[in-house]
């Protein structure tokens, strides 16, 4: 992170404040809060019952996520940095339709533990709770999640779906047994999906031999070639400690050691590309505004120019009315780009979900016990979610291309515009676009092995997941995990007597789960297919505003500058000399900013 890049934002906001570019300052001003608190997403995972929701409740120093030896935590519950307590469940109401409401910290119980809201009859799809906690106060956020027990794979795999919009996971396994098989594969699949992955053996107050674990376990994930940072710890010596201000119990809960990990490995990295970016968009504006300031210097030192230099100013201002407008090329380029994409991801998306049901379908052809079908739903799960996840990244690596060809275009359309100076423009119209490469070493490489590179490009973690958390755990993760389909042998061929004849009752069962299989896929084209509309249509408007905006910022340079000259032709010679003397000043400050911000001398 170029360092004095703080200092860049402070002076450059100055520098448009006296200018009066008030839509520039604020992007200057958002790009300053970035730096400051970018936002950084930890999932916290593990079956049931490992110490999950302690974990969170250790590293906040509070208790606020409900603990319980009973099923706890029934709902994906993000944790941020809030000076005021605020907590907001959202949910599915009687119609259908999401709502928020806000409830008390006191209440949390009745809204995400198994015990308060039993089965979800309520609905939730998650809760967001805000609490000032000095870990939260970098931009930390912390997801803890519903228990991936029993049938695990569903909920794995819906979690799985979710990771590449994640920048850290943590999975939680307590000290008493070892990693099991599906842990150890899940931890696998998460280091191809998110750039940070650390291991949490909990409860290590509770196990004396939690040493011994600790090593079979690092054998265990050497076997399978996964490299993960572990850390051992007791969110009971924790809490215990914190209450106590015990300095020596707090080594020992080991705390501290997850807490530097979570900052060196996942907030560090997050903190510098969200520098990177924040420090592309002061140098864009200050590029901007540096083009009006050298026409307008220009023309107080050789006013001769004045006539051909405002017909240039004028023209070019006419020319970007019109790339503003709804015809302009650009603009229908994304409309034909994201209709493609969309028609792309759809057909894609529903042509894998054929195959997963036709290879169900010969696996039930096979089918002789309900047993089997347990096994089988397994499968199905982890292939949908596969399918779900590929979808959604498939529209992000989209969203990517898209604004880069955007960008080219209207770079090539900017370079034909006239120029008051001469025969092409004075400035690198491409740096109003230039944050977009902008995925972090560590995430690039690990996304790269599973084909999501740009995936995580210039959105930020949180706003990936806003996005994503409010369908995914409706579509996928609700549909995934809990579908009554999916909820094994016993419930879905329970009604099955036992029947006289054994062919007939293999046949019976064939053709249930040929129908629950169905039903299942039917339900997840659905809500995807409708997830996905909505993400794109989203992806359109966002991209639109983003090139107006742009554009919007470029036009009134042009015609500022222009207002400018015309009052300086009539200002007295004195005059004039003070608002070299301005303009140069100006100038300096602005050759200073873009070396703050990491750019070349101007
Ligand atoms: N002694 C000890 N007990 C712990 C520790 N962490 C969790 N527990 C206990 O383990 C039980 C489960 O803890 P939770 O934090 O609710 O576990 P969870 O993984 O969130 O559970 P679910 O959300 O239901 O999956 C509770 O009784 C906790 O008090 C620990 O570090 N030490
Ligand atoms: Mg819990």
């Amino acid at each position: 992170m170029p360092e004095g890049l703080d200092e860049a934002v402070v002076q450059l906001v100055r520098v448009l404040r006296g200018l009066g570019r008030d839509d520039l300052e604020n992007r200057a001003t958002a790009a300053g809060a970035r730096l400051k608190r970018p936002a950084t997403i930890v999932c916290v995972v593990g079956e049931f019952k490992q110490g999950k929701s302690s974990l969170v409740n250790g590293l906040l120093g509070q208790q606020i996520c409900p603990v319980d030896d009973d099923l706890a935590t029934s709902a994906l519950t993000l944790v941020r940095h809030g000076d005021v307590p605020q907590v907001t469940v959202r949910r599915r109401d009687d119609r259908g339709a999401t709502v928020a409401e806000k409830v008390t910290i006191e209440d949390l119980r009745g809204w995400v533990s198994e015990q308060g809201n039993p089965g979800n009859h309520k609905q939730v799809q998650r809760v967001e709770i805000a609490v000032a906690s000095a870990v939260l106060r970098q931009g930390l956020v912390l997801v803890d999640s519903p228990g991936m027990g029993g049938l695990g794979a569903g909920h794995a795999a819906a979690t799985l779906s979710f990771l590449p919009f994640a920048d850290g996971l943590v999975l939680v396994s307590d000290a008493s047994a070892e990693l099991s098989a599906p842990e150890v594969e899940f931890l696998r699949r998460a280091t191809e999906l998110c750039p940070t992955v650390l291991f949490a053996l909990t409860k290590i107050d509770l196990y004396p031999e939690w040493r011994r674990i600790l090593n079979l376990n690092r054998a265990h994930l050497a076997v399978r070639g996964v490299d993960i940072p572990i850390v051992a710890v007791s969110s009971a010596l924790r809490l215990e400690a914190l209450a106590r201000r015990d300095r020596d119990l707090n080594e020992a809960s080991r705390f501290p050691e997850l807490i530097r990990m979570l900052a060196d490995d996942v907030v560090t990295p997050a903190k510098e590309h969200a520098a990177e970016r924040s420090a592309a968009d002061v140098r864009s504006i200050a590029a901007l505004v540096r083009t009006g300031l050298e026409e307008e210097r220009a023309l107080l030192a050789d006013p001769s120019r004045m006539k051909h230099s405002l017909a240039q100013l004028e023209e070019a201002n006419t020319r970007l009315e019109h790339l503003r407008g709804p015809g302009a090329r650009w603009s229908v380029l994304v409309g034909d780009r994201v209709a493609d994409l969309s028609n792309e991801v759809n057909f894609r998306f529903r042509g894998g979900i054929r195959t997963v049901q036709r290879t169900l379908d010969e696996q039930v052809e096979e089918m002789k016990t309900p047993t089997e079908w347990d096994e089988m739903a397994r499968t199905l799960q982890t292939l949908v979610a596969d399918h779900v996840t590929q979808a959604f990244a498939a529209v992000e690596k989209g969203r990517t291309a898209i604004r880069e060809e955007v960008a080219g275009l209207l770079q090539v359309e900017y370079l034909n515009m006239p120029s008051p100076r001469g025969s092409s423009p004075s400035f690198d119209a491409a740096e109003l676009w230039r944050d977009k490469d902008l995925v972090s070493e560590k995430a690039g490489r690990r996304a790269l092995q599973t084909g999501l590179t740009g995936v995580r490009g210039a959105q930020s973690g949180v706003m990936m997941f806003g996005m994503m958390g409010g369908f995914l755990p409706a579509a996928a993760a609700t549909l995934i995990a809990s579908n009554p389909v999916l909820l094994g042998a016993g419930a879905v061929f329970g009604g099955l007597q036992l029947a006289e004849d054994r062919k007939r009752k293999v046949a019976q069962l064939r053709q249930t789960a040929r129908q629950q299989v169905r039903q299942f896929v039917d339900d997840v084209q659905f809500e995807v297919g409708n997830a996905i509309g909505e993400l794109v249509r989203q992806l359109q408007r966002d991209l639109r505003d983003e090139f107006t905006d742009r554009l919007a910022e470029l036009q009134r340079t042009y015609a500022e500058t222009a207002r400018r000259a015309q009052d300086d032709a009539k200002r007295t010679q004195d005059e004039v000399q003070r608002r070299l003397a301005e303009t140069d000043e100006a100038l300096v400050s602005l050759t200073r900013i873009s070396q703050l911000a990491g750019g070349g001398p101007a």
